[in-house]
C-alpha cells in the first residue's frame, strides 16, 4: 500500500471518476479525494494544467507519479497495489480480453452513450434516434460478449466490469431501456450485487443520479 493516500482529483457525477473510486474500494486502497469542480474551471488552473495539460478528471497523484485516463489508473491500482491480479489478470490472453473490453467501452460503448446523451444533457438538444440506434448496436455487441460468461471478461469481476457498469448505470439513470439485451440485463444485476459492498450505491448510483438530474431540470 502507498506510504500516503493517493490523491484523486474528481467530481462525484463524473463517470470515469466513479469507476476509479469503486476500483480503489475493491482494492481497499485509501484515496485522498480532491473535489475538482470542472463547472467552475478548477481543472484549468495553472497548477492543474501543470499536472495534466489535458485538464481531465480523474487525475491521480501517487506521491508525485501523475496519471490520468480512468482505465489506465484502474490498471495501475491493481498492478501496484492489488493483493492479487484477479481484477486485472496477468495471464496474457485473459488480460487481452480485459483490455479489449476496456477499449470497447472507451472507444465504442461509452462513446456512443456520450454522443447520444451529451448534447441532451449539456445543450438541451432533442433525442436523436440515429445515435440511439448506434448505441443499441454497441449494447448488442456487449450482449454477445457476455454469452456464456458471468462477467464481461470471464467468470470473475475485473476492472472491465467496473468501467462498463458505470456506462450502463448512466443509461439506467437516464431511463434508457436496454432490457431487450438479456445478457446485459442479467450481468448488470449480478455486477451490482458484486459491487454493493464497495460503495456501489454511494459512489455510482448517487453520481449517476446527479448526472440524470441535469436532464430532469428541463
Ligand atoms: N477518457 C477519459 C475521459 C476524462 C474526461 O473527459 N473527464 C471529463 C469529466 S467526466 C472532464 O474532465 N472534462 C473536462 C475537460 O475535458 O476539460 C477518462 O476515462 O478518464
Amino acid at each position: 500500500m502507498p506510504d500516503q493516500p493517493i490523491k484523486l482529483y474528481y467530481l462525484p457525477p463524473s463517470p470515469p471518476c466513479r469507476a476509479v473510486m469503486m476500483t480503489a474500494r475493491v482494492l481497499n486502497l485509501e484515496l485522498d479525494l480532491v473535489l475538482t469542480d470542472i463547472m467552475n474551471g478548477e481543472h484549468k488552473t495553472p497548477e492543474f494544467l501543470e499536472m495534466n495539460p489535458q485538464h481531465t478528471i480523474p487525475t491521480m497523484d501517487d506521491n508525485g507519479f501523475i496519471l490520468w485516463e480512468s482505465r489506465a489508473i484502474m490498471a495501475y491500482f491493481v498492478n501496484a497495489y492489488g493483493a492479487d491480479d484477479s481484477l486485472y489478470p496477468e495471464e496474457p490472453k485473459q488480460r487481452a480480453i480485459v483490455d479489449q473490453r476496456l477499449n470497447f467501452d472507451l472507444g465504442t460503448l461509452f462513446l456512443r452513450y456520450l454522443k447520444l446523451y451529451a448534447p441532451i444533457l449539456f445543450h438541451g438538444e432533442a433525442y436523436d434516434e440515429t445515435k440511439a440506434k448506434m448505441l443499441d448496436e454497441a449494447l448488442g455487441w456487449l450482449n454477445s460478449m457476455l454469452e456464456g460468461r458471468a462477467f464481461v471478461a470471464g467468470d470473475k469481476l475485473t476492472i472491465a466490469d467496473i468501467t462498463i457498469i458505470v456506462t450502463i448505470s448512466n443509461l439506467d439513470a437516464l431511463g434508457y431501456d436496454f432490457s431487450a439485451h438479456e445478457n446485459v440485463k442479467n450481468w448488470y444485476e449480478r455486477t451490482k450485487t458484486e459491487l454493493e459492498p464497495y460503495g456501489y450505491e454511494e459512489i455510482n448510483v448517487n453520481g449517476a443520479n446527479i448526472l440524470a438530474s441535469f436532464l430532469k431540470k428541463d
